[in-house]
């Protein structure tokens, strides 16, 4: 039995109880998958070898690019250090990603002033929408390192997307590109009920919430 179930009939105070035991780190309905790191994935795991990777930025962009590994390689490193949370109700705390910030990229690129949402696309088909502003600013990224070593395949490797401010679906596994629109865009998810922004703090897990 749980300390919440033993004394909530008798005592009342559960949201109380509960709020005080709560992790901070931990957003609304979440629970803490600790050890663990699930693949969820609705594709198959694809066979890319990193010289077979490349990342594209496109749309709305003054001079669109592609960037092959080592190009990506080239670009000042960057690493995010912090928490991911998937809607399924996962979150894991203090992870280490390493790659490039998308700024990088997009500083390449040149974003027009039209440009206010992105689509990105993985070489595996998967897509997903996100406004421009919650990739800029230092809240994105290009990664191909997870804790010390490489990012694993079935995680995304040889390289993925990370937006960790936003629900883990906007973080694109086997990245390939990123198209700049001047208007919102379902993805994969979103095309199938999931939010168009996805904030874990405030539960925007599906449309409408
Ligand atoms: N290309 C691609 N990226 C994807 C997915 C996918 O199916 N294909 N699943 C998304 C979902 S729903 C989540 S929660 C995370 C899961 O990442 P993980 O498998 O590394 O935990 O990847 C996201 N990125
Ligand atoms: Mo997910």
């Amino acid at each position: 039995m749980s300390p919440d179930t033993d004394f909530a009939p008798t005592r009342g105070f559960t949201g109380r109880a509960r709020a005080a035991d709560r992790d901070p780190r931990l957003p609304p309905g979440q629970y803490d998958a600790r050890d663990g790191w699930p693949v969820l994935s609705a594709e198959v795991t694809p066979e890319l070898a990193a010289a077979d990777w490349t990342f594209r930025v496109d749309g709305l962009v003054a001079s669109p690019r592609t960037w092959t590994w080592d190009e990506a390689h080239a670009l000042p490193a960057s690493e995010y250090r912090g928490d991911i949370h998937c809607v399924t109700s996962w979150s894991k705390f203090g992870v280490r990603f390493g790659g490039a910030s998308l700024d990088s990229f997009l500083a390449a690129a040149g974003p027009l002033p039209g440009a206010t949402h992105v689509v990105a696309y993985s070489h595996t088909g998967y897509t997903t929408n996100l406004p421009l502003a919650d990739v800029t600013g230092g809240k994105a990224w290009i990664v191909w390192e997870y804790e010390e070593g490489p990012l694993p395949a079935e995680h995304g490797g040889p390289a993925r997307l990370i937006v960790p401010h936003l629900y883990f679906w906007k973080s694109a596994k086997w990245v390939a590109g990123l198209r700049l629109l001047d208007h919102d865009e379902p993805g994969f998810w979103e095309q199938n009920g999931y939010h168009h922004r996805g904030d874990p703090w405030a539960e925007e897990r599906y449309s409408g919430d």
